[in-house]
């Protein structure tokens, strides 16, 4: 399936720090796969909280329809993400810290009621995770994705049946 960076993105992928998109590129590689237009930002809940509560309060208008925020740490983007707009947030924690990860992952996990954010897994099945289920939501209504999503998961389980351990 062709790239898509050219049109209007449908999905943003949101890290904290550069050093985070060791990992989370997955989620850009699954985007890539799907031909799902995309883009790509380093904004920090502290150390540019202005200017990320700014680009997730506009997603909405510019057409965005899924954000993807992976981070770690004191991991509070996706949840500073959903507190600036309605759109589905979905949140990467992300490992590195002294904590391998566990803190990112509570951070991310335990919103508050009334501001949600959906958490994948920690670091690279998680991008992954997240790249998929941003998919399954835009395939609603788009049908062609649903059935793409059908045939991935008929190419990984052609892949297992396959497997040799000899
Ligand atoms: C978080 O702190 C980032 O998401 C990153 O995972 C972590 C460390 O950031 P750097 O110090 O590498 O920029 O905000």
């Amino acid at each position: 399936m062709a790239e898509r960076h050219d049109q209007s993105p449908l999905v943003c992928i949101v890290v904290g720090s550069k050093s985070d998109w060791d990992v989370m590129q997955h989620a850009g590689s699954i985007l890539d796969k799907f031909g799902i237009a995309h883009e790509s930002r380093v904004l920090s809940a502290h150390r540019t909280p202005q200017m990320a509560a700014k680009y997730f309060a506009n997603a909405e208008q510019r057409g965005v329809e899924v954000l993807i925020c992976g981070a770690g740490a004191a991991a509070h983007l996706a949840g500073a993400a959903a507190g600036n707009t309605v759109l589905p947030v979905l949140g990467v924690p992300l490992s590195g810290s002294a904590l391998n990860g566990l803190d990112a992952l509570l951070s991310t996990v335990q919103m508050p009621a009334g501001i949600p954010v959906g958490t994948l897994a920690i670091g690279k099945a998680g991008a992954i995770n997240a790249a998929l289920l941003a998919i399954a939501i835009l395939s609603s209504k788009r049908p062609d994705l649903r059935e793409a999503l059908r045939n991935h998961r008929a190419e990984m389980a052609e892949k297992v049946a396959n497997e040799s351990l000899e």
